[in-house]
């Protein structure tokens, strides 16, 4: 197969795309595809201050790269879990991203350690609350947004992003469309903007890729990264939408991402409007992040739980 573009060996085919390029061209396009999607959802411009949510793995990586080299002023977010499973996972994820950094000498890089922070890792503070239910990822999500919001906000950052792609989104779409989750519908875009008490723009500037996509650019252009995923994400129902959709893709090339694009689409056309929430948000009284609800915030409310469960008062 041949590069579309200059005739010289093929590195990748897409076949939604109908378009197979060479590793040049392959680069190039992705900063370009990227450019594009920047602009058409008004994501952010190059005078703003641009935070993103590094992991460690390929997506992230691979959008500080793209972010970097289309010369935006990104600096980086990295949330220490404390996540070890046996395998250092948070550890490891923090490693390899300080080796992108040993290459890519302009990019700043904040840190905030949760067991540090907050008094336990995320797999203990799952275990102490009823958010848990056996699995982290509802407390993990929860602090997460929490930290992010936090520090884009008190860094003056205009918008925080992440590095979610097709596949992520079209599976979370999957899953909201199974169930008619209307409100969650309503607000699954590529850029959510601020709203008002303190919640800063959030964008997905990768969400027209495919995984594979971005797993080739990180390969090409030479960013080591963390294969695994997290070990808590194992039999999450996201993973077995991703296979549902994977096999529809097999079938019908280009299906994932029609999936997305008409949602997008149906989303403008205003199908979702009479869904989306007009929220009244107060300040919570400990932390001063927004909340719907009065007092404390989720956020708040939940570390109360997991600290007064050991002891630790903080
Ligand atoms: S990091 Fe956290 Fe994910 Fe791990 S504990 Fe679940 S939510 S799976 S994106
Ligand atoms: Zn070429
Ligand atoms: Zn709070």
């Amino acid at each position: 197969m041949k590069c579309r573009k200059c005739k010289d060996k093929a590195v990748i085919n897409m076949r939604h795309h109908k378009l197979a390029l060479c590793k040049d061209h392959y680069l190039a396009w992705v900063l370009e595809q990227t450019e594009r999607f920047i602009c058409k959802y008004h994501m952010f411009t190059v005078n703003e201050k641009v935070l993103i949510a590094v992991s460690g793995g390929k997506d992230s990586l691979a959008l500080w790269d793209v972010l970097l080299s289309l010369g935006y002023q990104v600096d980086g977010i990295y949330i220490n879990l404390g996540i070890d499973a046996g395998i250092g996972y948070s550890e490891r994820s923090l490693s390899m991203i300080r080796k992108f950094m040993e290459t890519h000498g302009e990019a700043v890089l904040k840190v905030v350690d949760v067991p540090v922070t907050y008094g336990a890792s995320i797999t203990t503070a799952a275990s102490r609350t009823h958010r848990g239910k056996g699995r982290p990822c509802s407390v993990c999500g929860l602090t997460k947004r929490h930290i992010m919001n936090r520090i884009a906000e008190e860094g003056g950052y205009d918008v925080l992003v992440t590095g979610h792609n097709l596949d992520d989104e079209a599976a979370v779409l999957l899953g909201n469309t199974l169930t008619w989750q209307t409100g969650y519908l309503a607000r699954q875009a590529p850029v959510l903007p601020a709203s008002g008490a303190g919640l800063v723009r959030k964008a997905k500037p990768f969400c027209r890729f495919y995984e594979r996509e971005t797993a080739a650019y990180a390969l090409l252009a030479g960013i080591d990264y963390v294969y695994d995923e997290c070990p808590h994400a194992v039999g999450a129902k996201s993973i077995y939408y991703k296979e549902l959709l994977n096999t529809l893709e097999e079938e019908r090339p280009g299906a994932k991402l029609q999936f997305y694009l008409n949602f997008l689409r149906a989303r403008d056309e205003g199908a979702f409007r009479v869904f989306e929430e007009q929220v009244e948000l107060n300040k919570c009284s400990q932390c001063g992040q927004p909340t719907s609800l009065v007092g404390l915030c989720t956020f708040c409310r939940t570390w109360q739980q997991v600290n007064s469960q050991s002891g630790n008062t903080q």
